[in-house]
């Protein structure tokens, strides 16, 4: 409790309540004159009303955690999304630029996504939780769906909506522009943004999808549009590659009926290629994507912008879409952005495990939503070295792919 007590100097528990949420308004009153913002994580499932209402009240826009994606994301307008080096400019702006942030059943590890300056008042349910991330000014100990009921009767409703329509537009321009960019590339070849573009298109509107470590953890938490019956997971807590496969056998096994898809990248699925006879072996009609861009993708990214040549990133991929045939599932590869859709659409719809082997652009960079200098050098640091290595080519296909 000693511990606690220096992170967060004023913990209170379900008990004090009443007074707590009178100091929470002052907090809100006295410290967010201009901005107040939300910061939902996984602890906010099942209290999406209560949080939009309190949103509502202090015209507060609601950034939430990847792991509170598929709670938050939905039917709600004041939603800018994710903060983190996976999240968007909008999310990082709401949490970083705030005078008084909500920290709401969350627990996200990285402090520099934390506000410097702003007043933080936390609830969650578990005591240890309170200030382990960043300092906090107010803790309390409380579940969130109950506390947020209690709390608005005693939030007086502000009045100011410039911060929130600020940042909400800031949001609805990033969705524009990933929307632009989701699409076939001019020279034939296949962005992977592209494909779950077209896989969010075409999946059903209860679909559970997985998501490998790796970029197509990106690419699901970016692209991939939940709607309150979608859930989507991925290994968040633990970071652990290869998930999607394994975490897609369990979810079909206790979802019959549901369509699971799991996003698996070469590098993962190589991993777990057994995996693929289990499939057959308990007849799991699981729909697998294999995002293949020949490497260890997020490796190779990490490793450019710290300015080195990509070592030991790169793979030599067997044809998957073969592979899958042959140990017994529906099996296919695409290269070309002009058969993926109809390939997209066959693939899902079909009754048994089917796996799409799609090859995609192999340059395409994460771009966090705020670039430190340390990891632009870093690019340019690996682009001069890779040109005096002869390997200008990567170099040329990076900046084309992510113009
Ligand atoms: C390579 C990599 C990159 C990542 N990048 C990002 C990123 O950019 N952005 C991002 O958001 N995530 C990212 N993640 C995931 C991130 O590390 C965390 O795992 C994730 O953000 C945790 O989400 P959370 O805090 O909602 O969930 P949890 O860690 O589960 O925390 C939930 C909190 O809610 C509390 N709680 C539970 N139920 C209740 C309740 N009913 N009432 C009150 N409190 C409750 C719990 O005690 C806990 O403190 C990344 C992960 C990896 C591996
Ligand atoms: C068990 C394990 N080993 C290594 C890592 C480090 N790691 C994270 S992502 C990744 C590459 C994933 O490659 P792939 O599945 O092909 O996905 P890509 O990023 O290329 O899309 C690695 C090696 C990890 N997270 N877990
Ligand atoms: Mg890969």
């Amino acid at each position: 409790m000693k511990l606690i007590s220096r992170c967060c100097p004023r913990l209170h528990w379900q008990r004090d309540r009443p007074a707590f949420h009178l100091k929470i308004e002052k907090t809100v009153r006295t410290n967010g004159a201009t901005s107040v913002a939300i910061y939902g994580g996984s602890g906010c499932r099942g209290a999406h009303a209560e949080i939009l209402a309190v949103a509502e009240r202090l015209k507060a826009p609601i950034a939430h955690t990847s792991r509170a994606k598929d709670a938050l994301e939905h039917d709600n307008p004041y939603n800018v999304g994710m903060t983190g080096i996976i999240g968007g400019e909008a999310g990082y702006l709401a949490v970083s630029e705030c005078e008084t942030l909500l920290l709401l059943g969350a627990d996200f590890a990285w402090r520099q996504f934390y506000p410097e300056h702003a007043k933080i008042v936390q609830i969650d349910l578990a005591p240890d939780h309170l200030g382990r991330r960043h300092p906090v000014t107010l803790g309390l100990v409380g579940d969130i769906k109950s506390t947020m009921e209690a709390l608005l009767p005693r939030l007086k409703p502000r009045t100011s909506t410039e911060f929130r329509d600020k940042v909400v537009e800031r949001h609805a321009r990033a969705v524009e522009t990933h929307r632009a960019k989701a699409v076939a590339s001019d020279r034939g070849t296949i962005p992977p943004i592209y494909l779950t573009e077209l896989i969010n298109r075409h999946a059903a509107s209860d679909a559970i999808f997985c998501a490998d470590d790796g970029t197509p953890t990106v690419w699901l938490y970016r692209h991939i549009e939940t709607n309150g019956k979608r859930r989507v997971f991925s290994s968040l807590l633990h970071g652990t590659m290869a998930a999607a496969l394994p975490m897609s056998l369990g979810l079909q096994k206790c979802q019959p009926g549901r369509q699971v898809i799991s996003m698996s990248g070469d590098g993962g699925l190589a991993m777990l290629f057994g995996e693929l006879l289990t499939v057959v072996q308990e007849k799991l009609p699981i729909k697998i994507v294999v995002f293949d861009n020949g490497k260890l993708g997020f490796i190779d990214i990490e490793q450019k912008s710290e300015g080195m040549l990509p070592l030991y990133t790169g793979l030599q991929n067997p044809d998957f879409g073969k592979v899958a045939e042959a140990i017994g599932l529906w099996g296919r590869t695409v290269t070309k952005s002009a058969e993926l859709e109809e390939a997209v659409v066959a693939w899902l719809n079909e009754p048994g495990p089917a796996l799409l082997n799609v090859k995609v652009d192999p340059m395409t960079l994460v771009m966090p939503p705020k670039i430190e200098w340390g990891a632009a050098y870093g690019m340019v640091l690996y682009s001069a070295k890779a040109m005096l290595q002869g390997q200008s080519a990567d170099v040329f296909a990076m900046i084309r792919e992510n113009l």
